[in-house]
Formats: C-alpha cells, sequence, structure tokens
C-alpha cells in the first residue's frame, strides 16, 4: 500500500494557524511524525483559507523538505501551485490532481511529463460527482485513454472515484468500492487507485471506527494507495494485517513489527 499522510492542510486548525504564521515546529513535527509511523509520501494542501497559495505552497515544501525526506503529494485544484511546488520537490513527486475534464487531464499530464512526477485523477468533471459506479468507470477509461495519449504508465496513474461521507451519501460506498475493483479491468497493466481516507468519516461521531472499517472493505476491492492519517495506529495495524491476509506480505508472528519497521 502507498500510504499517503493527510496531516500537512490547512484544513486543520492548528496547521492553517501555523501557515498563516509560518511557524515552521509545527508542520515539520507535523511531516516527521507522519513520516516515523510509515508514510510513503506526505499530502501538502494550503487549505482553503490562504490568501496566497503560490507562496503558501512554496513555504510548505521547503519547511517540509527540512525535517523529512519523504516524497511528496501536492495537493491543489490550481495549476501554478502544483507547479511551484513540484519545482521545489527534492524527490519524484505526485502531483494531487486532475479531474476528467480534458483540457485539465492536457494541463495536469503534461506538467506529471515535465517534472517526471505520478498524478492523482479524479473520477469527476465540471459537471460534478457522479453518484454511480457506471459514471465512474466511464471517467476513469476516459482518464486511462488519455494518461496513455502522454504516455504516463499505469502504475504511475492513480484514479480517485471520490470518497463522499457517510452520513450524507450512504449509497455511495458500495459504489465506490465497486468502482475500484473495476478500474483494475480498464488496462493491462492496471492503472492504480487512490482514496481520500477521511472523508467518508467527517461528520460522524466514530471516525476511526468507520475509516478503518472503509479501508479494509477498499483494500479487499484492490486499492493500491489511501491518503490518510498515518498517526492513527489502530487503522495502519489493521492496513499491515489486510495486506498479510492477501498474501502481499510474507507471515511471521510478529509482523506487525517488523512491518513497522520496514
Ligand atoms: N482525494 C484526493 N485528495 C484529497 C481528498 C480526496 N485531498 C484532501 C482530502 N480529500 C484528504 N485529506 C483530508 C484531510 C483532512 C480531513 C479529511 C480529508 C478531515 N479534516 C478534519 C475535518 O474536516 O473534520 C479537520 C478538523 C480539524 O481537526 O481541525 O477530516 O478525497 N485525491
Amino acid at each position: 500500500m502507498t500510504v499517503i499522510g493527510e496531516l500537512v492542510n490547512g484544513m486543520y486548525k492548528a496547521v492553517g494557524k501555523a501557515i498563516k504564521d509560518k511557524d515552521k515546529t509545527v508542520i515539520q513535527k507535523c511531516a516527521k511524525d507522519q513520516a516515523r509511523s510509515g508514510a510513503t509520501f506526505l499530502d501538502v494542501n494550503t487549505g482553503p483559507y490562504s490568501k496566497n497559495p503560490i507562496d503558501d505552497m512554496k513555504w510548505l515544501v521547503e519547511t517540509i523538505q527540512e525535517a523529512a525526506d519523504t516524497p511528496l503529494s501536492i495537493d491543489s485544484t490550481k495549476l501554478d501551485v502544483v507547479e511551484a511546488g513540484l519545482k521545489l520537490a527534492k524527490k519524484r513527486s505526485m502531483i494531487n490532481s486532475t479531474n476528467a475534464d480534458d483540457e485539465k487531464m492536457d494541463a495536469v499530464f503534461s506538467l506529471a511529463k515535465k517534472y517526471n512526477a505520478q498524478v492523482i485523477a479524479l473520477t469527476m468533471d465540471r459537471s460534478g460527482v457522479p453518484n454511480d459506479r457506471m459514471r465512474r468507470i466511464e471517467m476513469a477509461a476516459k482518464i486511462v485513454t488519455k494518461a496513455m495519449e502522454y504516455d504516463i504508465r499505469p502504475e504511475d496513474l492513480f484514479i480517485d472515484p471520490i470518497v463522499l461521507p457517510v452520513n450524507v451519501a450512504q449509497s455511495q460506498g458500495q459504489e465506490v468500492l465497486e468502482s475500484i475493483r473495476e478500474f483494475s479491468h480498464l488496462s493491462d497493466p492496471a492503472p492504480r487507485t487512490v482514496v481520500g481516507l477521511s472523508n467518508v468519516s467527517q461528520g460522524t461521531k466514530v471516525r476511526s471506527l468507520v475509516n478503518r472499517t472503509f479501508l479494509i472493505m477498499a483494500i479487499a476491492n484492490g486499492l493500491s494507495a489511501a491518503i490518510l492519517d498515518p498517526l492513527d495506529k489502530e487503522l495502519m495495524d489493521a492496513m499491515i494485517t489486510a495486506e498479510l491476509i492477501l498474501n502481499k506480505n510474507i507471515y511471521c508472528d510478529s509482523f506487525l513489527d517488523a512491518c513497522r519497521k520496514r
């Protein structure tokens, strides 16, 4: 599993404030804690309240890289903000994200080639987020075709079916899980898949339980990556155990310790 740590996001109150005050300690602790807990990428998102997202993205990328050498997932809908992050990134990055609109894919896939970045593509377009699996699969097929035109390898393309909160969109959980399974049939080799896990529990009371249950079900359906909170130890242990049961790791009695150390 590719684990993309979600915590450097201005959506979190403390992080939003740290970005505003240019307080490095909060951001660097966030980065180090996630790296130590097994994140393979760190998502970097200036959040909805940033007044100058280009400068904030540059500051975040530099600040994180002073503390951790984990690759970054540059998370913004704005192309100039993404490029500002990519320019400064020292390791091979992830672009988070394009949608399925042709012009947006042309721009983002060009940027991915220019910076040799991996890409997340959302199965939504200007008409919004689909509410059934068929529409998600149609958009995923369009994304896979376009990525091929840009010579982006399937293993560098992460398709995101868009997870919605279960308390307001209860029928969407099953649609997303089935979509993940179907995406693997779109090309050979298959594109990879990713979800923003914490979306599923927004507004619910027992968030970590909802996140954990959904992650395990998605892994059983073939999920390759998740944007999640790596500091949630029960979540990470459940993930490791699910991979063991799916025969992706060799069994040993101390598999949790072994996998955490790796
Ligand atoms: N797909 C892709 N990228 C994404 C998402 C996605 N990036 C952003 C988001 N969704 C994933 N990251 C988060 C980060 C935080 C939360 C949810 C998803 C979250 N935050 C608290 C909240 O809103 O309740 C913040 C509250 C606080 O503690 O201050 O839940 O789907 N490709």
